[in-house]
């Protein structure tokens, strides 16, 4: 399975939900499917989407909360999956694409699943309640809408060819895209909680 044919397939539900990516090639593919304001992409900190996503799902429980994640970014925060567990929002779903590479930086740099690390077997020995592995697209399909529907904290494994977008272009600068997503987030709250002390 290819990552951008992964994406599109649950783009449409993708689409209405908040969504934060790890960087480099999946929010590039991401992007070039159709960029949405509740779309943010965590450039240059890596390993930080599953961080970032549990904060916004934990402040946010009305919000559906998706992190697209890579292997190699999860792998250097695994104790995030502790956390999550700890905290289990039911408002998020962990999405892993696991190329077993590093692929933004030259597929020649293998991660630890490689070698048979199984990301999705880590995140339910950390108390993440729901946990699969998908192959296919249609998998993916299926696993992603009944996580959803479940309404509980979700870790999906997504197992992917090292094949990234053959363009990273991106017309959406960083920090129009922290002020956008900011904003957005803002426009989706309670009446007359849009001004929150606390939240700038
Ligand atoms: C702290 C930090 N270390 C390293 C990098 C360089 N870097 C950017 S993307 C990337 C690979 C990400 O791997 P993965 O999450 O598996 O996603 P993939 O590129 O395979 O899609 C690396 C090492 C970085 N940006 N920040
Ligand atoms: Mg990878």
């Amino acid at each position: 399975m290819l990552r951008v044919d992964a994406l599109r397939a649950i783009y449409p539900e993708l689409s209405r939900c908040i969504v934060v990516t790890n960087m480099g090639a999946a929010p590039a593919e991401l992007y070039s499917l159709g960029h949405q304001p509740g779309f943010f992409y965590l450039w240059h900190s890596m390993g930080l989407a599953s961080s970032v996503g549990l904060g916004i799902a934990l402040s946010r429980p009305e919000l559906q909360v998706v992190v697209v994640d890579g292997d190699g970014s999860l792998l250097m925060n695994l104790g995030s999956l502790t956390t999550m567990a700890r905290y289990r929002p039911a408002n998020l779903i962990h999405l892993v694409f696991d190329n077993e590479v590093l692929l933004s930086v030259g597929r020649s740099f293998t991660t630890a699943t490689a070698t048979g690390s199984d990301l999705a077997a880590i995140a339910a020995a950390s108390g993440v309640p729901r946990t699969g592995t998908c192959r296919t697209e249609e998998e993916l399909r299926q696993a992603f809408s009944d996580a959803l529907a479940a309404r509980e904290l979700a870790c999906l494994v997504a197992k992917v060819e090292p094949q990234g977008p053959p363009s990273y272009f991106f017309d959406l600068h960083y920090m129009e895209s922290r002020f956008q997503f900011e904003r957005h987030l803002r426009q989706l709250a309670a009446p007359g909680e849009e001004n929150r002390e606390g939240d700038r």
